[in-house]
């Protein structure tokens, strides 16, 4: 997994304080959405980070619900 995101952000540093409770393997790469290139656009189409990428590509954003996933998915 490669979580999208900027050390200023609160809502990032939920989702990074979630994804270390449980202990998962992710990578944490910081991209300020409104930079050019930034990946973010692409991941999510509010272009807001977080944004969880999995495994599949496939894009998981909005921070309760990538807690709610990371929760449900990994016990
Ligand atoms: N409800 C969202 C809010 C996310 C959000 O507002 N993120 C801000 C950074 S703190 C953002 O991506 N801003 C991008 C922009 O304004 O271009 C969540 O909880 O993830």
């Amino acid at each position: 997994m490669k979580l999208l995101g900027t050390d200023t952000s609160p809502y990032v540093r939920k989702v990074r304080l979630v994804l270390l409770e449980k202990n998962l393997p992710h990578r944490y790469l910081v991209d300020p959405p409104r930079e050019p290139g930034s990946q973010v656009v692409r991941a999510n189409p509010l272009g807001r980070i977080p944004a969880l990428i999995l495994e599949d590509e496939n894009c998981v954003f909005d921070s309760p619900v990538i807690a709610e996933y990371i929760d449900g998915v990994f016990t």
